[in-house]
C-alpha cells in the first residue's frame, strides 16, 4: 500500500526545515583568540560562509575590540579621530557573536586599538550568494533570521560545525525510520 501523500509531504517539509537550520555554522574567528598573531586572510579563505552563519570573536576586552566597517576603512585601517569613520557596528564584550545575515555580501571587520588593524587584525568574510536556499532573487527572500539551535562549541577551532552534522544525521535517521514504518 502506498503511503498517503500528506505524510510524505510533512516529512519532507520537516526535513528541509531542519536541514536548513542545521546547516548554519558557527565559527570561532581565527580558530582561537582575536589577536595580532593570526593571519585572518588565510583563515577566511579556508571557509565557505553562508548567510545565517555566525562569527564568534573571542578576546580580552581591554586589549581589543571588533568593528564592522566599510571596505574603505578596512583597507585604510583609519576610523578617523573619533573612531567612527566608516564604522557600521561596534562590539566590545570580548565574546561577540556576529551573524552574517546577508547573502552575496562581504563583511569587513577590524580591531580599532592603535596599530592592531595595520598589524593584521582585520578580517574580510565573503558570504556566498546562495545561502539558506532561494538563491538568485535580487532583493527577494530575506535571509534566514533564526539563530540556529546549537549552542556555542566549547572548544571553538573548527569543531563548531559538528553539531550541525550530528543534527543532520539524526534527522536523516529519523526520516529513514519513518519511511520504513510507512512502507
Ligand atoms: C551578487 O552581487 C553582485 C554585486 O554586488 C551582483 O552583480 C550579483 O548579481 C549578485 N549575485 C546574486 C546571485 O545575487
Ligand atoms: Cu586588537
Amino acid at each position: 500500500m502506498p503511503p498517503s501523500p500528506p505524510l510524505q509531504l510533512v516529512a519532507l517539509l520537516l526535513l528541509s526545515l531542519l536541514l536548513r537550520s542545521a546547516t548554519a555554522a558557527e565559527y570561532t574567528v581565527g580558530d582561537g583568540p582575536w589577536d595580532t598573531g593570526t593571519n585572518y586572510a588565510t583563515w577566511s579563505d579556508k571557509h565557505a560562509f553562508l548567510a545565517g552563519d555566525i562569527l564568534v570573536f573571542q578576546y580580552v576586552r581591554s586589549q581589543h575590540n571588533v568593528l564592522q566597517v566599510t571596505e574603505a576603512t578596512y583597507r585604510s585601517c583609519d576610523t578617523g579621530g573619533g573612531g567612527v569613520a566608516g564604522v557600521i557596528k561596534s562590539y566590545d564584550t570580548g565574546y561577540d557573536r556576529v551573524q552574517l545575515t546577508e547573502p552575496n555580501a562581504t563583511y569587513w571587520f577590524i580591531c580599532d586599538f592603535p596599530g592592531h588593524c595595520l598589524g593584521g587584525m582585520r578580517l574580510a568574510v565573503k558570504v556566498a550568494a546562495g545561502g539558506g536556499g532561494g538563491g538568485g532573487g535580487g532583493g527577494g527572500s530575506p535571509p534566514p533570521s533564526g539563530v540556529p539551535l546549537h549552542p556555542p562549541a566549547a572548544g571553538g577551532a573548527g569543531r563548531s560545525q559538528w553539531p550541525a552534522w550530528g543534527l543532520t544525521l539524526a534527522v536523516l535517521l529519523v526520516v529513514f525510520h519513518y519511511c520504513i514504518i510507512i512502507f
